[in-house]
């Protein structure tokens, strides 16, 4: 006759290293928690965890958010990184019941000292209830793999001089380091925006760091301003590559051997400006020559010319003008926004006098910069203008979400003020 047998699914109280399975590079500093789960009227604890001292060290304890839940609370423990080991205590203060349930006993943040693997061995564990009796439990070890690793690193990218003729050398000096655990060979590449100057091999021990020089004979290369890049290759094992690459803080101009100015950017601060507001328009110009030069820059919106200005450029320096496009005179439509530098004696290339924005600026009705698609205008001004506005109601330039086109009569904040300007122009349409 077979027997039927009632099995009681009683749960078990089990004290744990969370995660469980770490793993960590040489140098990084890592925590984990010793848990609780399934535990009854959990009044005091006390535990010991062990480590391989060649391999870790402690950085912190920390009490963790479980037995605090019940009350004031106790909190002790003693390390001793010499041996690999910390005892913790700690408990419930006063006549009152203890926690039940689950959570976060103590938190230890460690440091990895070196390469290979450790138990986090848990043992002597102690759980007592309010009344002191011990409670039933059982532990749960984790286990730690520390990798060491491998990872070079461009530590600085300088180039001197910051302006010279073309055919005239430019000093690159790079610093590399590899602050990995092991001895590397790699490349080494500068470029000058995307043109390669050279590639260098090079080997450094653990830690140790080179000066390399770089020459860059800038003959045959166009004038311009150039990024300077220096670039280690990956090597075997590497994950931190984003410290792989580096450019300097600043761009190299290169010179033309003779008389040139151009207009580098033309740049306007919206798309869309109702009739009768504003916008303001950002011209760079560039004297990308060896002398000394007086620009006269004609700024245009299609054919009309809406700012004039004269100025004195030395060698390689730039003027930038931002003047203000009122548009009261102007009918409704698109406009290309250019800038145009009349040539000086003796230039040759005179195809970068002239430059246009990337995209033209509608002229429309005051306050319609929204339609069936935001921030699109359709046309009209209606109700959809005027919830546009109020989504980016009171912000400004500094704002993470600054719409400039929200900004209707220009005066770098977006508030009632364009809101009223919707309200006046209310259902008007092109
Ligand atoms: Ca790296
Ligand atoms: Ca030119
Ligand atoms: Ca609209
Ligand atoms: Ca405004």
């Amino acid at each position: 006759m077979p027997a039927w047998v009632n099995v009681a699914q009683s749960t078990v109280t089990v004290v744990s290293v969370a995660p469980q399975l770490i793993s960590a590079n040489l140098g990084q500093i890592f925590s984990i928690d010793v848990t609780v789960s399934d535990v009854v009227d959990l009044y005091a604890w006390e535990i010991e965890l062990s480590w391989d001292p060649s391999l870790l060290g402690t950085i912190s304890v920390t009490e963790g958010s479980f037995l605090k839940s019940g009350g004031d609370t106790f909190f002790i423990y003693n390390v001793n990184d010499t041996q690999g080991h910390i005892l913790i205590d700690c408990t419930l203060i006063g006549q009152i019941v203890g926690v039940s349930g689950g959570g976060v006993l103590a938190t230890v943040t460690f440091l990895a000292l070196g390469a290979g693997e450790t138990p986090l061995d848990l043992y002597d564990e102690v759980l007592l209830d309010h009344n002191e009796t011990q409670i039933a439990c059982q532990v749960s070890d984790g286990y730690c793999y520390l990798n060491v690793s491998h990872d070079v690193t461009i530590v600085n990218v300088e180039a001197s001089p910051m302006m010279a003729s073309i055919g005239n050398p430019v000093n690159i000096n790079v610093t590399v380091q590899d602050v990995g655990a092991f001895n590397e060979t790699f490349n080494v590449t500068v470029y000058a925006g995307s043109q390669t100057i050279r590639m260098d091999s090079i080997s450094l021990s653990s830690g140790s760091s080179a000066n390399l020089l770089f020459t860059w004979d800038t003959t045959g290369y166009a004038k311009g301003d150039y990024a300077i890049i220096a670039s280690a290759s990956v090597v075997q094992g590497e994950v931190n590559i984003a410290n792989n690459y580096r450019q300097t803080a600043n761009l190299v101009t290169l010179l033309y051997n003779g008389h040139d100015i151009a207009v580098t950017e033309v740049e306007p601060s919206k798309t869309i400006v109702g009739r009768g507001y504003s916008a303001v328009v950002k011209v760079v110009v560039k004297n990308y020559g060896i002398f000394s030069e007086t620009s006269k820059t004609a700024v245009y919106a299609n054919s009309t010319i809406i700012w004039l200005q004269i100025d004195d450029l030395t060698s390689g320096s730039s003027a930038t003008l931002s003047l203000v496009w009122n548009t009261s005179s102007f009918a409704i439509g698109n406009f290309s926004i250019s800038a145009y530098v009349e040539p000086v004696l003796d230039e040759l290339d005179v195809a970068d006098n002239q430059n246009v924005s990337k995209v033209p600026v509608h002229v429309g009705v005051p306050s319609d910069i929204s339609g069936p698609i935001q921030g699109v205008y359709d046309g009209i001004c209606n109700m959809r203008d005027i919830n546009y506005l109020i989504q980016f109601f009171n912000t400004n330039p500094s704002s993470p979400n600054w719409k400039p086109n929200a900004d209707v009569n220009n005066d770098a904040v977006c508030n009632m003020r364009d809101i009223q300007i919707a309200i006046l122009n209310f259902n008007k349409h092109e």
